[in-house]
């Protein structure tokens, strides 16, 4: 008989794990796929960690049938995986590679006759690289436009029993990780960028969801799925408050506040504009671009410490991070509480809404005993203490529907190559085997107690 779990969730409640299309896939030549601009910049040299590349990484396009297995027996509810753009559209726009969709649609018929919900993420960064050439990527409307194309185009195409569509994965990490600071694809260090390819993201966002209206026939729903962080002032003192408010409105606010509520938050694009040429924003952006939406994904890891800097040009501050603290193997603190933070203030700023925690994690150091097992204490702890949040932001009504953990499996930690893992499964790269980390057989119980 199965335990009485002390930490019950509803009886709907969704169970998953999510993935994205450039870090399991590979088969990044095959049937037809587009380079995207995640290929390039990994054959890049120097710019990923021991020169690796998703050329290959889980071959879950090959190995998806016994992916799905391991899900199934899992209990998954939901996979959350990504479509590869340049997969479907190799050009990114006008002509579509049938045999890229086909590959989603074996996916998508293995996930339902095994019962589980497919959650498709239209976007998880993997933008088609002639779209980067031609119109010089998100630094463009032209891309968002696309993007709507190719939106309504998976929408048609790609049959589905009660999809969840995730528009634009984390629009703050792609456009700034990219575009300003360089250490993601495309590669780009110009602020402005970033910020114009931030408005063009929203803008995209808009466009599927107004594409996803129009055509829907009423089945599955839509959302986006934003990395958000509660942003702490290190200490009492004005400006270490004002610093945190200010990185809380560049992380968190910036894509929340136009999502939700149809604006940009004045004191950012304030702030932004004293230093930055901005984006043109037209008449019927923002009303785009808060066309009501489904549910909101919400991505949570970590929360940030911050103190202020002395530059004058210091925006963000510095992050902290106190050395009696935990840390993940990413150097993010672990601070459980902070996912019911978010839950429960995007509840009480934004109003109540169908919420789900889109990613929650953790990369640790993984290593097998004499016995074969990987014993992953460290992570079965940091899920433990979230998901327990997770139930205390129900009961403070969070309209909490799904959690999903990231990742099913070890996979391409972007700039980080193969050294992060942050699966429940674990991926041996050399002859694609996997095996169940401990945390894999603590999850399937949760799912199986519904509960902890
Ligand atoms: O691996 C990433 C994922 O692609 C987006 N969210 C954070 C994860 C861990 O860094």
């Amino acid at each position: 008989m199965p335990a009485i779990p002390r930490y019950r969730f509803p009886n709907n409640f969704t169970w998953g794990a999510a993935t994205s299309a450039y870090q399991i896939e590979g088969a990044w030549q095959e049937d037809g796929k587009g380079e995207s601009i995640w290929d390039l910049f990994s054959h890049n040299p120097g710019k990923i960690m021991n020169g690796e590349t998703g050329n290959v990484s889980c071959n879950h396009y090959h190995y998806y049938r016994e992916d799905v297995s391991h899900m199934a027996r899992m209990g998954l509810n939901a996979y959350r995986f990504s479509v590869s753009w340049p997969r479907v559209f190799p050009e990114g726009k006008s002509k579509p590679n049938p045999r890229g969709l086909d590959f989603y649609r074996r996916l998508v018929e293995e996930l339902h006759q095994n019962n589980i919900q497919p959650v498709i993420t239209l976007h998880h960064w993997d933008l088609p690289q002639s779209l980067q050439e031609k119109y010089n990527g998100w630094a463009s409307r032209d891309t968002a436009m696309y993007f709507g194309e190719y939106s309504a185009y998976m929408f048609e195409n790609l049959e589905c029993e009660n999809p969840l569509w995730i528009t634009i994965n984390e629009p703050w990490v792609f456009a700034f990780m990219g575009h300003a600071f360089g250490l993601h694809a495309p590669g780009v260090v110009d602020m402005e960028t970033a910020i114009n390819a931030a408005h063009h993201l929203l803008l995209a966002h808009g466009q599927a969801v107004t594409a996803f209206r129009d055509l829907s026939s009423g089945e599955g729903q839509i959302g986006i799925a934003l990395d958000l962080s509660q942003v702490h002032p290190a200490s009492n003192s004005d400006a270490d408050i004002n610093t945190a408010r200010r990185l809380d409105g560049i992380k968190n606010r910036f894509f929340l506040d136009p999502v939700l509520q149809g604006n940009y938050p004045a004191d950012i694009w304030d702030f932004y504009s004293d230093h930055f040429k901005m984006p043109e924003v037209k008449p019927a952006d923002m009303k785009l671009i808060s066309r009501s939406i489904d549910f909101l994904g919400i991505n949570n890891y970590t929360r940030h410490l911050v103190q202020a800097g002395s530059a004058e040009d210091d925006f963000i501050g510095n992050i902290i991070n106190p050395p009696e603290k935990e840390y993940t193997e990413m150097g993010w603190e672990v601070y459980p509480p902070g996912i019911y933070e978010l839950l429960t203030r995007i509840t009480e700023e934004y109003g109540k809404m169908p919420l789900y925690v889109t990613e929650n994690g953790a990369a640790f150091y993984d290593e097998f005993d004499a016995e074969g097992n990987i014993n992953d204490e460290a992570r079965i702890n940091f899920l433990r203490d979230y998901i327990k949040q997770c139930r205390h932001a129900l009961e403070e009504g969070a309209d909490l529907r799904g959690y999903f953990v990231w990742s099913l499996l070890d996979n391409f930690e972007w700039s980080y190559g193969y050294s992060k893992r942050f699966g429940l499964i674990y991926v041996d790269f050399l002859t694609e085997k996997r095996v169940w980390k401990k945390s894999a057989y603590w999850y399937q119980n949760v799912i199986a107690n519904n509960g902890i």
